[in-house]
Parts: structure tokens; sequence; C-alpha cells
């Protein structure tokens, strides 16, 4: 296959960054909100709960977006934003997930934001749900074990789409909603430890979440007109260790896990592989005929994050894990690894892209996608900067790849880095795993003064927005 044609991306491209509330809003408990499940979780995904904020947890006061969220939307306008990855925090609009009335000042305040985004013509893109599950949900109810969640999540939705409906067209229903499976915790605010949680109860939890996700597709489409409504995946390419078939197999099997939830967004139904799996593994669903009618409101297009590859094998002795975003899986011996050992991998960016293009034919949204890398800051003519050559070889890398899709024929709407500006990590909770082209200035021990720093690849973003990709560079990354 050839190089892309010199100009790929279409003029419609969705250039931004990607955001979460919980990991840079901080006034965690400000203006009524209520707490959510990252607020007693303050080493982050793989740290111990705690049974109440603690102060060693950064996600409390993160980057004060709460209080700067003006002076950070001018930064991203700066750079030439089209669109921007914000979702919004459930418990500020429902502290306890199970209110009958909503907070009017959490609603409040994502006015402001969307006030200030449309004043410099950022398109909101925003996740209803994103690993921030108000913190009552999870100690009453477990989470989406619960089928009661479906009610307190389409309650919410309706007054997000009720308030903001007339100004916000690009909705994703939930983060990375196959981690479910992988971090319970995180991706279904579920407390019993994921060792003690039974196939049959997560699998239950999975279709409540599926189940809620069409439901707000179908809630969005009756009440705003144009109104585009993607699901979120965490996309993770599965390459077999070896040639042999049963390696093949295995990472065809290890792939499934993942494309399930894509399938069922895009299809409508759940494909004939999970029905075997479940039938197999003694999983007997609680399906309801309204569920199946319900599911059948399927996605306008499917977004995703990208950060690395796996490999998988049949071999239980090559069975070597590796680090890495929070799905894990067999080490590549052919690709280098970050800091924190995620295994960096431009052209499986291409490949994904192809099969979810080729598997589902709806246009895709690169939704995160960067690299975690600890930064320096340096002064270049008296002022504070960072020298990120890594993080713009690493985006540039992965960009031509995406021009190379396009060129493919995939249908790619946009492209939003996460972490645009330094937040706090999931996986982690720290301040120092940067993905930014904004530095924060706070460290893992919470201090700093939170100034903002534009970075070297700062200006190098904003030069790709305004070439609309043309100012790329060729180099490692071609194919
Ligand atoms: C994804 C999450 C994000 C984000 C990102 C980077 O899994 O959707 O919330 O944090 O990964 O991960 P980390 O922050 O752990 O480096």
């Amino acid at each position: 296959m050839t190089g892309p044609t010199s100009q790929p991306f279409p003029e419609t491209f969705l250039w931004g960054g990607a955001t979460a509330a919980n990991q840079i809003e901080g006034a965690h408990d400000a203006d009524g909100k209520g707490l959510s499940i990252q607020d007693v979780l303050p080493q982050g995904i793989v740290g111990p709960r705690t049974a109440h904020p603690t102060p060693d947890n950064l996600k409390l006061e993160a980057i004060d977006f709460y209080h700067r969220y003006a002076a950070d939307i001018a930064l991203l306008a700066e750079m030439g934003f089209k669109v921007f990855r914000l979702s919004i925090a459930w418990s500020r609009i429902f502290p306890n997930g199970d209110d009958e009335k909503p907070n009017e000042a959490g609603l409040a305040f994502y006015d402001r934001v969307l006030d200030e985004l449309e004043r410099h013509g950022i398109e909101p893109l925003v996740t209803i749900s994103h690993y921030e599950t108000p913190l009552a949900l999870a100690e009453k109810y477990n989470g989406w074990a619960s089928r009661k969640l479906i009610g307190f999540y389409e309650r919410y939705v309706r007054v997000l789409f009720d308030r903001y409906g007339h100004r916000v067209r690009y909705w994703l229903t939930f983060n990375e909603i196959n981690s479910l499976l992988h971090f319970p915790i995180i991706g279904g605010a579920i407390l019993t430890p994921k060792e003690e949680l039974s196939r049959q109860d997560q699998f239950q939890a999975v279709h409540h979440v599926l189940v809620a996700s069409a439901l707000a597709t179908r809630i969005a489409h009756e009440q705003i007109p144009d109104a585009r409504v993607g699901c979120m995946v965490l996309a993770i390419p599965v390459y077999p260790l070896t040639p042999a078939p049963s390696d093949v197999l295995a990472a065809l099997d290890a792939d499934h896990t993942n494309l399930l939830f894509g399938d069922v967004h895009v299809r409508g139904a759940y494909p004939g592989y999970a029905m075997r799996y479940m039938r197999e593994n003694g999983i007997e669903l609680d399906i309801t005929d309204e569920d199946r009618e319900i599911l059948t409101n399927t996605v306008d297009f499917v977004s995703f994050s990208y950060y690395m590859s796996v490999c998988e094998t049949a071999d239980p002795d090559q069975r070597h894990t590796g680090d890495g975003n929070i799905i894990g899986g067999v080490r590549n011996p052919t690709l280098r690894d970050t800091e924190w050992g995620w295994q960096i991998d431009p052209v499986g960016l291409r490949i994904v892209l192809n099969q979810f293009w080729d598997r589902w034919q709806k246009p895709l949204f690169i939704v995160e996608n960067g690299l975690g890398a600890k930064d320096e800051l340096v002064h270049v003519d008296g002022r504070p900067t960072v020298d990120d050559d890594y993080r713009i070889a690493y985006l540039n890398d992965h960009l031509l790849q995406v021009a190379e899709a396009i060129a493919d024929g995939v249908d790619v709407l946009g492209y939003t880095p996460w972490g645009c500006i330094d937040l706090v990590s999931a996986s982690t909770a720290q301040m120092s795993k940067r993905y930014g082209f904004v530095y924060v200035d706070r460290d893992d021990d919470g201090t700093g003064t939170l100034a903002r720093y534009r970075k070297k690849s700062f200006h190098w973003y904003a030069d790709v927005i305004r070439s609309n990709g043309a100012s790329l560079r060729r180099g490692d990354g071609r194919p």
C-alpha cells in the first residue's frame, strides 16, 4: 500500500483534545456536589479504596479547572481547537445518584463551561459517564450490578439532554465501556472485589450498562434533532504472539471480549460468540423483551481510546503479561515501552481504524490517544516551558497512521488526544504522568502553584491544526 495523499484530512476534521471531570475539575465537594467513586480511590485504579476522601487524593483539587476553566479554554482556543471532549460529573448533577431533583448549581457550572466553549467556537464532545459514578450508587446498590442504575442513569441523561441538548451535538454514553470486564469498580462502580465477583454478576452488570447506553441513544434521538451519539470503547488490537493457529485463535478470543461492546452498540443485539461464551460459562442473563427492544437503538458513530496493542498466546508458559492500559496483555517483543510500560505502536492505530471500519461501517472518532511521560520544566527566553520532542514524535507518528487509515477509506470524524492539559492520571492518580500540551505546575505530593505553561508540543499541535495535518513529518512512523 502506498502512502496517503498529501492532504488526507477532510476539511471538517475535528481537531481537539480530551479530558474527564474527575481528572481536571477538583472542587470535589463544591456547590452541592456529592462524592464520586474517584474521591475514595487516592491511588487510582490499582490502589486501595478509602472510607472517605483523604488529603493525598490529588483528584480532590486536580488542576482546579472548576475555577480556571475560562483561562484553560482560552489556551485550547489558542491552539485552534475545533472540539473539546469533557465529561460531566454525574455527582455534580445528582449528588447521590438517586436524588429526585438535580442540583441546579452543578448544572449551572456546565452552562458556564459551554458558554465559554461557544464563545471560542469550540464544539463540545460530552462524555456522560467517565469513571465517576456517584459513590452513593456504589455503596447503596453495588453500582451497575443493580438494574436500578438504568433508571438513575436515564433520569440523569434526560436532565442533560433537556438542559444542554440545544448546544451539545456530540455525546458519548460511557467512557471505555468494556473496562467493566477488567476493572468493575471503575467501569461499573461495583464494590465487590473483582476476584469475588461472579461471571454471572459481571455480565449482568455489562448488560445493564449496554441497555442504559442504548436507552440514552434513543432518548437523544427523540429529544435532540441533530444529536450524534457514540459509544466509547477502549481499543486494544490483539496480535497473535506467533503464527500458530492456536495463538491466532487465542488472539481472536481476546479481541472478542472487547469487540462485543461495539458489536452490541452497532448491531443492536448480542453476537453469536458472546452467546456461546455465556452458554458455556453458565451465565444466564436476565434480559427482558423491553431490553431487547432498547438495544436496537444503535449508535451514530463509534469512538475509542487507543494507547497500545498487546499480544495473545495459547501457550501458558509464554503468557508474560505486561503493564499497561488497564486491560494489559502479553508483551510484544518488537515494540518499545513508555516510562509506564505501555507499548508504543502507531501502526496499531491504523489497524484498529481499519478493523472497526470494516466491521461496523460507522464513522469513527479517536477520542483518546497520547503519551504519558515525565516532563521537566525549563526556561527558554525567560519563559517556563517543556521541550517535549518525545511527545511530538509520538503524536506525529500516530497521526500519520490516521492519515493512512483515511487514505484506506476509513471515515474518521476527529482526533482528541488525551489530557490536552496536564491532569491527574486515571490508573495511578499521579500528576507526574503528563499528557498535555499545557504544563500544569502541580506535583505528586500536591504542591505547586497550578500555573499553566505552554509546552513545545503546544506550538507543534497548533501548526498541525492550522495546516489540517499538512505539517506532520514523515519519519519513523512511515509504514
Ligand atoms: C483511559 C481513561 C482516561 C485516561 C487515560 C490515560 O483509560 O479513559 O481517563 O486517564 O486512559 O490513562 P492514565 O491516566 O492512567 O495514564
